[in-house]
């Protein structure tokens, strides 16, 4: 049977993989960087929420953009994928401003609204959605269980001591 700080670092660990993967972090700086753009858009640009995940990138845009390779993590892919939607002049919500081009301009390409708010991941501008800034549900979890484990092992180590000193 396996000591128990082993079975806990087991559980931590799955745990910790179940939970849903955030927005890729880079992506926003590096779609600002690629175009040029003023400010990083938001992670809604292709997530259905500011959090991302895994099964979010709902947005025409981000469907799009997985349809022409966009892959998370890899800024190669991004690149490719920006560059295939700027060569064909996609335009995702049909409004005739190509993609591209709406992202330059400061203005959605989903179409949802009047303008992407430039601000990067996790972030709002909104006053009145305080919690928005909050980290998410799954680094508070993550955090928790570590601290949780950290406790227990180092509880784990004075028994012992207090034991060895008992004993010898
Ligand atoms: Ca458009």
């Amino acid at each position: 049977m396996k000591p128990w700080s082993l079975r806990l670092a087991s559980f931590v660990v799955v745990v910790s993989a179940a939970l849903p993967a955030s927005a890729t972090p880079n992506f926003p700086s590096a779609i600002q960087r690629d175009l040029q753009l003023n400010a990083p858009p938001q992670c809604t640009l292709c997530h259905n929420n500011p959090a991302g995940g895994t099964g979010t990138v709902t947005q025409p845009f981000g469907m799009k953009m997985r349809s022409r390779g966009l892959v998370p993590e890899d800024e190669g892919s991004l690149q490719t994928a920006l560059t295939a939607l700027q060569a064909e002049g996609s335009d995702v919500d049909n409004d005739g401003v190509p993609d591209i081009q709406e992202l330059r301009l400061g203005t959605d390409p989903n179409g949802a609204g009047e303008e992407t708010p430039s601000y990067g991941c996790g972030s709002s501008i909104s006053p009145v959605s305080p919690r928005r800034a909050l980290p998410d549900a799954s680094v508070i979890l993550s955090g928790t269980l570590m601290a949780i484990g950290a406790i227990f092992l180092r509880r784990r180590r004075n028994a012992r001591t207090e034991r060895a000193e008992n004993e010898g």
